[in-house]
């Protein structure tokens, strides 16, 4: 065996599993598609890329002494000092000696004679193919990792420069005096398009799908209240977790329609005024009762009335196929005011498709856009992506593509009936994109390096669901979904909606972090009741 485990992935997960590994006894190997740390922050360094997360919260909480050493500048963290962040992590903790990067990996198979799983990789810039083995299998390969190229008749004709914010030039390419259009308006598009319309000549928006996006009030941390955050940080954590989405921050106390219209309009004002994804939880009902959806829905359409002065152009940046928070909330600094801009214009794709890219620009069914340059933001093949690109088959032969044919089935979206020893960081079926995602990493990884000492501990050479505790945990996962409204935007990412061919099901765990948290130790506590262990 070249380690006890391989862990994919040098993002806040990989990195959190390398380190936890490595401090319990175990020997790792990392593997990792970029030059250096970083994941999701590595490749998404598109002008304007900001965590939506306040950054004291987006951090890691496992060593009290990180925490109190490293000082976030701002309420925000923009994607520089996030990238920072991991690298210093990486240092501190000596973890870049645990990797290879720049390595792909290309397939993964269980060996039952070995007793564990063999994992083919491929060196990007040299090509040569290598194999690993390692008893267990820990695929940190991130949520929003697998880019989404859409496939636009005559996109390779274009004659212009084509740039993806999923996968940014290391140099920020020059826009000044460029004609750019951009086709994607989700969170990355959303952050981009107020940077880029001030630096391009002109900035043509594609918008297929109009999303909510509610201002970010960032603003640098003052001293004092750096000194009171690391104070407080304790308590901080504390109250994070066991919270719905891994951070302090609750609702209003009353649900929507328990509150008079005056005080109902004051708790949409103070959370539009916190800003970041907190306005999608105002009220505890938002999310679950459509009248009190609508409330704080209405509340959001009128502030993209107040900014926007053409009334056409407002109408189309309003949403109309998701009640707000269902679709990830977007956050921006400035978003709808670029569209007041005499160099900007948005083409409602709805109303207009895109027929095809042709050399000089963009031709839709009414007319043709001219651009120098095209930013595709046009996302991720979300949650399942990254994992059934490499398609891991078990012993008896079962590919993961083939056992997700329907969806994805999961337990505690950890790991999948039929791959033995295989774990899944923020995979499908684990709340992951709707908690904090580092905090996260963070549960999921101890209880994954625990299982693996107890399977030590007791001889065990093979951890696998049952296939009735992975239905069982799969229908657990779409009933919490039911009683949200989350399944009923059908443009969706959660849902898969925006990959084509890809099966419409509602993918992350609803029913809270917190909770998620209690059913992973309740798991734990008894003996892991859910799992086949075997002895060979
Ligand atoms: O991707 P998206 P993203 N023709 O899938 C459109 C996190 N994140 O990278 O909705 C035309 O949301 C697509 O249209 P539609 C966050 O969790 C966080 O922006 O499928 N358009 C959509 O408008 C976020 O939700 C932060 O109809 C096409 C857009 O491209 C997640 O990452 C910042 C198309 C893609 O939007 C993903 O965000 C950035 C086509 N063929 C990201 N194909 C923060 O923390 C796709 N689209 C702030």
């Amino acid at each position: 065996m070249t380690a006890d485990v391989i862990v994919i992935g040098a993002g806040f997960a990989g990195l959190y599993a390398v380190r936890r590994a490595v401090s319990t006894g175990l020997s790792v190997l990392g593997i990792e598609a970029a030059p250096d740390v970083g994941g999701t922050w590595y490749w998404n360094r598109y002008p304007g890329a900001r965590c939506d997360v306040e950054s004291v919260d987006y951090s890691y909480s496992f060593d009290e002494a990180l925490q109190q050493s490293w000082t976030w500048s701002e309420r925000f963290a923009a994607q520089p000092e996030i990238l920072a962040y991991l690298r210093h992590v990486a240092d501190r903790f000596d973890l870049r000696r645990h990797y290879r990067f720049g390595v792909d990996v290309i397939g993964a198979e269980f060996d039952q004679e070995a007793g564990g799983w063999r994992v083919r990789t491929r060196d990007i810039s040299q090509g040569g193919e290598s194999s690993h083995a390692a008893q267990f299998f820990v695929c940190a390969t991130g949520c929003l990792s697998a880019v989404n190229r859409p496939d636009i008749p005559g996109a390779d004709d274009f004659a212009g420069d084509v740039y993806f914010t999923a996968a940014w030039p290391r140099e920020d390419p020059d826009l000044r005096g460029k004609r750019v259009g951009l086709i994607g308006t989700g969170s990355s598009g959303i952050q981009a398009v107020p940077i880029i319309a001030g630096q391009a000549e002109r900035l043509v928006v594609f918008q297929r799908s109009a999303n909510y996006s509610i201002p970010m009030p960032n603003r640098p941390w003052s001293a004092e209240e750096q000194r009171r955050i690391r104070e407080e940080y304790p308590e901080r954590r504390r109250m994070s977790a066991y919270a719905s989405a891994g951070t302090p921050h609750g609702t209003y106390h009353k649900k929507a329609l328990e509150a008079d219209p005056d005080e109902r309009i004051e708790a949409l004002w103070r959370r539009w005024r916190e800003g970041g994804v907190l306005f999608a939880k105002t009220f505890p009902d938002q999310n679950s009762d459509p009248a009190a959806n609508d409330v704080a829905r209405e509340f959001a359409e009128e502030r993209i009335r107040e900014i926007v002065h053409d009334p056409v152009v407002a109408a189309d940046l309003i949403p109309v196929d998701h009640p707000i928070g269902t679709k990830r909330i977007c956050t921006d600094a400035g978003y709808y005011a670029t569209f007041n801009r005499d160099n900007v214009r948005l083409v409602n794709l709805r109303r207009e498709p895109i027929d095809a890219i042709v050399p000089e620009g963009v031709r839709t069914g009414a007319a043709t856009y001219p651009c120098d340059v095209l930013v595709f933001a046009t996302g991720f093949d979300a949650l399942t992506g990254a994992l059934t690109r490499i398609d891991p088959s078990g012993p008896r032969g079962a590919r993961l593509r083939d056992i997700w044919a329907d969806g994805p089935v999961t337990f505690l979206g950890l790991m999948v009936p039929g791959l033995p020893n295989l774990f899944t960081i923020s995979g499908p079926g684990s709340p992951s994109v709707l908690a904090n995602m580092v905090l996260h990493a963070e549960v999921q990884v101890d209880w994954v390096i625990e299982l693996m000492l107890t399977a030590r501990r007791l001889g065990v050479h093979e951890v696998e669901p049952r296939r009735d505790a992975a239905d069982a945990w799969t229908e657990h996962v779409a009933k919490a979904a039911e009683q949200t409204l989350f399944p009923k935007a059908s443009s969706s990412w959660y849902l898969g909606a925006n990959i084509e061919g890809k099966k419409r099901i509602f993918m992350p765990y609803a029913g809270g972090f917190g909770t998620y948290r209690r059913h992973c130790e309740a798991v734990a506590d008894q003996n892991y009741a859910g799992l086949v262990l075997t002895t060979r």
